[in-house]
């Protein structure tokens, strides 16, 4: 039986990749960090009581800055592949958290494969880096491909660009079959609530159910290139078992604007949109409402407003990835469409809406507007 590692488990790509690798037989160990409340929702259907014997999934109290903890576990796992997912891995905050994004992104990763090199398992343990579509930042080639020279635009994307080299360097000098998967953006009903694709389908679905009012939004203009989580983390997998390492795009070769996806989740809850005005005076108009799963709104409402407050210091105004090379080596084909995800999100938050609602009516106190 493989074993695997993966930093970030209890994250969007953690879940489905764990998912993925229990399906195929492996024995998977996660590194969670402490928190002071439970932080494992999205493991939570997979978790195996540890008393219960031959578990094959084993979670292990850690972190990224933490090196004796990392080479701790790396000793007593001996695992056939870890997939370095863990990371601070929102952008904005990047910008209020520099430090710390740099210690756990960039220097984080570097501990990981220093944990390889001094336990001397270069010739068993294949590596895995979450590497990202920011790397190249502001674009210098349009679609972007392995080849593309980078050019980051935020804390994050520069301690990225550390751990991309880092991996390739150690792949160069020690002879780690060593990957970066040069993922862009994707999604689930699972993505964290304060990026963008959630905070739209989870803030709509809030207001349709009287929730919520109105929706403050950042850059409208920005083009991303999304696909769901589920289609990437079989990818990541994939770029284990190849004969030698390499570093691979994966995207969807099409891009979408905010506002398009604006426009798509508020059609999946029967909402129509109409955008007026442009730039931080922009705002959604509802124009049309049809079927009954927004009762809390009528046509004219005001529902999405833009607020600089959510415009960076430095943005990424446009992503479209070429994934010809992860076609042609990993036979790459995407299974999920954009306009499937957002459905599906859609469909999940107007549900956990609807719970929120009823609660709320017996007197619950629940969160339901985030930061970011
Ligand atoms: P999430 O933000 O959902 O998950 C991040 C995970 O990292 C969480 O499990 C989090 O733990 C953990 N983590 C954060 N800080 C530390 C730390 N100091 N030590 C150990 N673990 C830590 O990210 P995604 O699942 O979306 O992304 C996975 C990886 O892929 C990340 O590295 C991200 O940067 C990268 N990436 C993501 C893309 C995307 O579109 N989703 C695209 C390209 C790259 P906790 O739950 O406790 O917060
Ligand atoms: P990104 O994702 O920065 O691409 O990083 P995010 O969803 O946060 O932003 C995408 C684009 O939408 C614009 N935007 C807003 N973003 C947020 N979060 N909130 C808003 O209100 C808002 N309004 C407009 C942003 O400015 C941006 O242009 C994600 C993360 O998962 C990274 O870890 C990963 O590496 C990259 O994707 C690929």
């Amino acid at each position: 039986m493989k074993k695997a590692l993966i930093t970030g488990i209890t994250g969007q790509d953690g879940s489905y990749l764990a998912e993925f690798l229990l399906g195929k037989g492996y024995e998977v160990h996660g590194i969670k960090r402490r928190a002071s409340l439970f932080n494992t929702q999205r493991i939570d259907h997979i978790y195996q009581d540890p008393h219960i014997e031959n578990s094959n999934f084993k979670l292990h109290y850690g972190d990224l800055t933490d090196s004796s903890n990392l080479t701790r576990i790396l000793q007593e796992v001996q695992p056939d592949e870890v997939y370095n997912l863990g990371a601070q891995s929102h952008v904005a905050v990047s910008f209020e958290s520099p430090e710390y994004t740099a210690d756990v992104d960039a220097i984080g990763t570097l501990r990981l494969l220093e944990a390889i090199r001094f336990l001397k398992l270069e010739k068993k343990t294949r590596f895995y880096q979450a590497s990202t579509s920011e790397l190249y930042g502001l674009v210098q080639e349009t679609p972007q491909k392995e080849t593309t020279p980078f050019y980051p635009r935020s804390p994050y994307a520069v301690a990225k660009l550390y751990a991309y080299w880092i991996t390739v360097n150690y792949r160069e000098a020690y002879d780690i079959y060593a990957c970066n998967g040069i993922l862009f953006n994707h999604e689930s009903p699972r993505r964290g609530e304060t990026f963008v694709t959630r905070k739209i389908t989870r803030g709509l679905a809030n207001i349709a159910q009287g929730l919520e009012s109105c929706l403050y939004m950042g850059n409208l203009d920005s083009l991303r290139d999304w696909g769901h989580a589920k289609d990437y983390v079989r990818m990541q997998w994939l770029m284990l078992q190849q004969e030698k390492p390499e570093d691979f795009v994966i995207a969807t070769g099409v891009q979408y604007s905010v506002r398009q996806f604006i426009a798509w989740s508020a059609q999946n809850l029967g909402i129509e949109l109409s955008f007026d005005g442009t730039g931080v005076d922009e705002v959604a108009i509802v124009k049309a409402i049809h079927g009954d799963m927004a009762p809390a709104l009528k046509v004219g409402d005001v529902i999405v407003k833009v607020d600089p407050r959510y415009f960076r210091p430095a943005e990424v105004e446009t992503l479209l990835g070429d994934p010809t090379k992860a076609k042609d080596k990993l036979g790459w084909v995407p299974e999920i469409t954009v306009q499937e995800m957002c459905k599906e999100m859609v469909e999940y938050d107007l549900q956990q809406a609807k719970q929120h609602a009823l609660l709320r009516s017996h007197g619950y106190k629940l969160p339901v507007s985030v930061e970011y």
